[in-house]
């Protein structure tokens, strides 16, 4: 495969399709370099006494990391001067963050979970940012929560760093996947991986098993399957794996097939699942439908649902097409 940059990719990219313009170029280049000292602060941990708790909650109420506070300040900042953004929108603030008005403003909402996976971040277990582009409607010019409430489907990129052995950078732009790893002596991200693409079926699930008790009927009968293993109605045996931090189990899926649950449980009835729909699920399903994958959260196509909350949750199960089919089989029988 031909070693080029991200930049030189977007750039052909843009030359070969015209809705690539330049403001989502200069915004995908921007992340990519908010992810880059995201990965160098991580990399120092300890080293710079950024682990450990901020001693604040999220709008979630969860216990906020230094790491995430840190993240989500270095992509607002990375992000605010360049004129292709309307506001930004993350897990970490309770509303959009508004553009000064010191810089122009422009088409794009991104949204973002600065550091997912960070309660895996003081046991040095993978994390990553997961971001999605969508277009600001015309004529808003101070966007609300209102303004980012579009489904899935209204995405026009969606990416994310995965920050392991090596950090990569994993993007869609509605034309396939394609795969970048960084390369620490450059600081560029090299094209590494393209047009990656999930296998329909497959031997390996990731869910959390700890919850078992509080899964649905069909969750439950689609698991115990699975760990019924050669004796069982599947005729063959499954392995299982849990990072715990969705992008490393996202981008194992995406590497080499899969599937991943995270499906509503009764353990909090109010809730439709943990996962947040807007800046976790929509990314992840635009990702891995261009990857030939499937994503739903049971009942229906996860880039399908009309969300009406800035941070709404939902159940999330992706990955190898033929077992999503599967588990939604299961939820409609
Ligand atoms: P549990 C991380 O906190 C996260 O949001 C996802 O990255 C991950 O898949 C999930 O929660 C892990 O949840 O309940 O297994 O800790």
């Amino acid at each position: 495969m031909r070693r080029i940059t991200l930049m030189q990719y977007l750039i052909e990219q843009e030359r070969q399709r015209d809705w690539i313009n330049a403001d989502l170029r200069l915004l995908i280049e921007v992340v990519s370099r908010a992810c880059k000292a995201i990965s160098i602060a991580i990399g120092k941990g300890d080293l710079a006494g950024i682990l450990g708790g901020a001693g604040s909650e999220n709008v979630q109420g969860e216990a906020q990391k230094k790491l995430d506070v840190i993240s989500n300040e270095i992509l607002l900042e990375a992000n605010e001067w360049g004129g292709h953004l309307a506001a930004m929108a993350s897990e970490e603030m309770d509303h959009p963050h508004q553009i000064p008005h010191r810089f122009p403003r422009g088409e794009y909402l991104l949204l973002f979970d600065p550091l997912d996976g960070s309660s895996n971040i003081d046991v040095n277990i993978s994390v990553g940012t997961i971001f999605s582009v969508l277009r600001c409607p015309e004529g808003v010019t101070e966007p609300s929560d209102a303004a980012f409430l579009q489904p899935g489907a209204a995405q026009v990129c969606a990416g994310y760093a995965v920050y392991g052995p090596s950090t990569l950078l994993v993007l869609t732009l509605g034309q396939g996947v394609a795969c970048f790893t960084l390369d620490r002596e450059t600081g560029s991200f090299i094209l590494t991986k393209n047009a990656l693409r999930i296998p329909e079926d497959t031997g390996e699930f990731a869910i959390n098993a700890s919850n078992m008790r509080f899964w649905e009927p069909p969750v439950k009968r689609y698991i115990d399957e699975l760990m019924a293993g050669k004796g069982g109605p599947r005729g063959r045996d499954f392995n299982m794996r849990w990072v715990a931090s969705m992008v490393a189990d996202v981008h194992r899926i995406l590497t080499r097939g899969g599937v991943f649950l995270y499906p509503r449980d009764t353990k909090d009835p109010k809730k439709a699942g943990k996962l947040r729909l807007m800046y976790e699920a929509n990314p992840m399903a635009f990702i891995v439908e261009q990857a030939g994958g499937a994503a739903t959260n049971g009942r229906e196509r996860i880039l399908g649902i009309q969300p009406t909350e800035l941070h709404q949750r939902v159940a999330v199960i992706l990955g190898s097409k033929n077992e999503v089919e599967r588990v939604s089989a299961y939820h409609a029988a």
